[in-house]
């Protein structure tokens, strides 16, 4: 448990009697022995303590841990005497909150703790852990005193209007403020990996009832999680589960099968399906190729997908009584042939998968990788700003009117790491963290 602010301290030592208890000071980074008490004295677990004093916390203010048996129950007593003597529960982030608006941390960092305790693989918590080391910090940093140096240029024309920007001068400012540009827009479109890491790749299977979604759902998991029957309209509801393929999380769904009619559950369950094939990073539509009818059917309903990005895979070859014309599956769009009773062309199937996963995360090795919707949106303003004075200073418009777009993406850059803020952009970070953090 953690107690931070001014009273943290006192109210530490009023409920644990120390095992040593005449002496119950609580020196700077001390652990210490003893017994969690009700304030009528009644022993209610056994702790250890320690207090970290301002400056040296995680906070940044006067802070005490408790650390008491982790049982629901022990946790809920101690907290409800903690309450009752004066403490005040925490909102989801508080703590977090509290070391950004000590200055110990920037925005970015505060915001890579809940993206570290979130990282579903390896990979997005190395992505996390740039945050939270601050080298994504720096590299921002570095962005705005750049940015600031042209700034200081542009206003300086404005002081001594006699010194013009001079043409060669301007010459070396708008080089300076295109390199800006390519540093921002790079780090901006690195959220199209960063956006994955974090959230994941999401996969959906859809299909006509009876394809073999479910039985394909279930392979991919290594687990008999979805139903499977013979009945068309097994699945209703939709099922979502987490897997990871080459170290990239994926959120992999398993739909209702998409057709005309059924009863009014199958119904809402295929509206349910088309809204998530719309929001799907990729559709894998599952093509019984057994059935006489398929390649009118895959034609209809072709027509009437649309996905980002499909992979047609025709099910149940085992099935087929007349031989297969490879490369008749489908000309137009990615394919694969597979059993998933048979167990043939699973092995391809599972390498097309991960190169498209892998291809959608490209450039994950390239370092700093933007994870954050927030700070996506004022990359994509900040890079807009500084691209229109850019445009401005070539054709040398007032000095002005430049230097106005470049400050505003200044604030852009400033909002991002928290160097500006508001009550509503905390309250917006923290409300997502959770409590105790
Ligand atoms: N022969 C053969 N049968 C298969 C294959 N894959 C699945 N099946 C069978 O096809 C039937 C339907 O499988 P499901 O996985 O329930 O199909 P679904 O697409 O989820 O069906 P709905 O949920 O009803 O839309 C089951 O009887 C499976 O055993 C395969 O590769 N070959
Ligand atoms: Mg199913």
């Amino acid at each position: 448990m953690r107690l931070a602010g001014r009273d943290s301290r006192k109210l530490s030592r009023k409920h644990i009697r120390f095992e040593k208890s005449e002496d119950d000071s609580m020196p700077p980074f001390l652990m210490k022995h003893g017994w969690f008490q009700r304030a009528d004295s009644l022993p209610l677990d056994e702790v250890m303590a320690v207090f970290m004093p301002r400056g040296r916390s995680y906070t940044g203010f006067d802070q005490v841990e408790i650390y008491c048996h982790g049982g629901a129950e022990v946790v809920k007593l101690l907290l409800e005497e903690l309450l009752r003597s004066g403490a005040r529960a925490a909102e989801p982030g508080e703590f977090t909150r509290l070391a950004f608006l000590s200055g110990r941390i920037d925005l970015a960092k505060a915001e890579a703790v809940a993206e570290m305790i979130e990282a579903r693989t390896a990979n997005s918590l190395e992505a996390a852990r740039e945050h939270l080391t601050g080298a994504y910090s720096e590299h921002i940093d570095m962005l705005r005193n750049g940015l600031v140096a042209v700034l200081a240029e542009i206003e300086a024309s404005i002081d001594f209007p006699e010194e013009e920007i001079a043409p060669d001068g301007g010459k070396t400012l708008a080089d300076d403020l295109e390199k800006l540009i390519e540093q921002v827009a790079e780090l901006k479109d690195s959220y199209s990996s960063g956006r994955i890491l974090r959230d994941g790749f999401r996969i959906v299977i859809g299909g006509r009832p009876n394809a073999g979604k479910s039985t394909l759902f279930n392979l991919l998991l290594k687990q008999e999680r979805a139903l499977v029957t013979e009945q068309p309209g097994t699945t209703r509801d939709y099922l979502s589960e987490w897997i990871e393929i080459e170290g990239v999380p994926v959120n992999l769904i398993d739909t209702a099968g998409l057709r005309l009619g059924g009863s009014r559950i199958e119904k809402a369950g295929q509206n349910i399906a088309r809204k998530l094939i719309d929001k799907s990073d990729l559709l894998i539509w599952v093509v019984d190729m057994s059935r006489k009818r398929w390649r009118a059917e895959l034609k209809s309903d072709l027509q009437d997908l649309k996905a980002n990005h499909i992979l047609l895979v025709g099910n149940k070859i085992d099935a087929l009584t007349k031989p297969l014309e490879l490369g008749c599956f489908s000309p137009s769009a990615e394919s694969v042939m597979i059993s998933c009773r048979s167990g043939e062309g699973l092995d391809r199937f599972s390498r097309m998968l991960a190169s498209i996963i892998m291809a959608s995360v490209s450039d994950m090795t390239s370092g700093l990788i933007v994870t954050s919707a927030r700070h996506k949106q004022k990359l994509t303003r900040a890079l807009s700003r500084m691209k229109k004075a850019g445009r401005m200073l070539k054709r040398s418009e007032s000095p002005e009117l430049i230097g106005f777009e470049l400050k505003q993406a200044v604030v852009e850059l400033d909002e991002l790491t928290g160097r500006i803020y508001n009550d509503e952009i905390l309250e917006r970070i923290f409300s997502k963290f959770c409590i105790g953090k």
